[in-house]
């Protein structure tokens, strides 16, 4: 038995209530059992039995559950620096895409990378994001565009899971584009996409989801039903790129399959957030993506208005958001999307968890669930997220072990 004490405040983050709820308590105690926690309430009320455990003290510190990035393309060959430039003199994504960058330029990279090096670079980025107080990553394939290269991304992913003690989820997206050598036959990607890779992928246990991206430049929504009907068949979980740069009915496929989550959002129609919001389907907000592009963000108020959760996470990729810092996107959600602190903390911790479809595991700070946590140098969540400064994570706690400590 392990007890953290001291702690200033204790974001539970409990899933009841509403978007703003983090079910927060003052002067707390956490006490935890091998991997799960036995405990948790204001340090005053601490059991007797778990008073001898071996104790920590968090000195008046913040504590959240580990934060769930549910939404990164964490393994990639090369960069692309030169676009953010080219952009910065006013390009745009999408003429970039056209000429043959974007995507395109990252699946050649890919292609030719090793599993091994693409290993490495992965495990580089999941170790810092484990310093921030990230537990829980969402990993997309969807730079391979070919069966062997889809195959290499997720088995990069099984191997990471296993060589790091974050929680990984590995969703497949055979369906991010079309790639160059399919250009004039749409239809044999979708076929080679449907009858080849989402077997394979799902014979090997690679994926827990798929997903696909609903856009004007990428796949239709008919395109889209079909990839994610046939991921469901095969025990793979919807989930989408929806609205991201047009209104393309994303999310209102989202809501059709019962997909986990529609990500992005920014161009969402009015049916669309009415539709997820009878469906239950979680919005995935991605303001670092926004930012980079130059883009209005998702509207994330009215989604909340309407009844929508809303998961804040970082789409961390070589394109639009080369950045897997997700504290800076929960900032970044409370100044352009008028979030407010405690709201996008409980969408990167029990609401990202149930865009991965794992909240009975993780994403709160109650018994039974992971010890998964991150002790905060500042006195609560409001200035936490105010004070935008380097070297505020303390500690990391998975599964009941320290991941990093300060
Ligand atoms: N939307 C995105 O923001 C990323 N993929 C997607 O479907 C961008 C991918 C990239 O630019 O490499
Ligand atoms: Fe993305």
């Amino acid at each position: 038995m392990k007890v953290l004490g001291g702690i200033g405040m204790l974001a539970t983050c409990r899933a009841e209530g509403g978007q703003g709820e983090i079910h927060a308590i003052a002067d707390a105690a956490i006490a935890w059992d091998g991997g799960r926690i036995a405990w948790t309430g204001p340090e005053a009320q601490l059991p007797p039995e778990y008073r001898s455990g071996e104790r920590q003290e968090a000195g008046g510190r913040l504590v959240v559950p580990g934060l769930a990035d549910c939404h990164t393309h964490l393994a990639f060959g090369g960069w692309r620096a030169t676009e953010f430039e080219q952009r910065s003199r006013g390009a745009t994504y999408l003429e970039i895409a056209r000429a043959g960058g974007g995507i395109a330029s990252t699946m050649r990279a890919t292609r030719e990378a090793s599993e091994e090096s693409l290993l490495a670079r992965a495990s580089g980025f999941l170790k810092e994001m484990i310093r921030l107080g990230v537990t829980t990553v969402e990993c997309k394939s969807g730079y391979g565009l070919s069966t062997d290269a889809e195959l290499k991304l997720l088995r990069v992913y099984r191997r990471l899971a296993a060589a790091l003690p974050a929680r990984i989820i590995p969703t497949f997206l055979g369906a991010h584009t079309i790639p160059p050598e399919f250009r004039d036959d749409r239809a044999g990607y979708l076929r080679l996409v449907i009858e080849e890779m989402i077997p394979a992928v799902a014979g090997e246990r690679l994926a827990r989801c798929c997903d696909v991206f609903v856009e004007e430049t990428a796949f239709s929504a008919e395109e889209g039903r079909e990839v994610l009907l046939a991921g469901r068949a095969a025990g793979l979980a919807p989930k989408l790129h929806a609205d991201q740069l047009t209104s393309s009915g994303g999310a209102e496929l989202a809501a059709e399959v019962g997909a986990l989550s529609a990500d992005h959002l920014e161009c969402v129609s009015e049916a669309g957030v009415e539709a997820m919001a009878e469906a239950g389907v979680v919005a995935v907000s991605l303001p670092i993506a926004s930012l980079y592009l130059r883009q209005s963000p998702m509207p994330a108020r009215r989604l909340i208005e309407a009844g929508v959760p809303v998961a804040v996470a970082t789409d961390f990729n070589p394109g639009s958001a080369p950045s897997y810092h997700l504290p800076l996107a929960l900032t970044l959600a409370c100044t352009l999307q008028r979030m407010t602190p405690a709201e996008a903390l409980k969408g990167a911790t029990i609401i990202a968890a149930r865009a991965l479809g794992v909240q009975d595991a993780c994403g709160s700070l109650e018994p039974g669930k992971a010890a998964d946590f991150s002790v905060i140098d500042a006195p609560d969540v409001n200035t936490w997220l105010y004070h935008f400064r380097p070297s505020t994570y303390m500690q990391t706690v998975i599964g009941g072990a320290s991941a990093w400590k300060a």
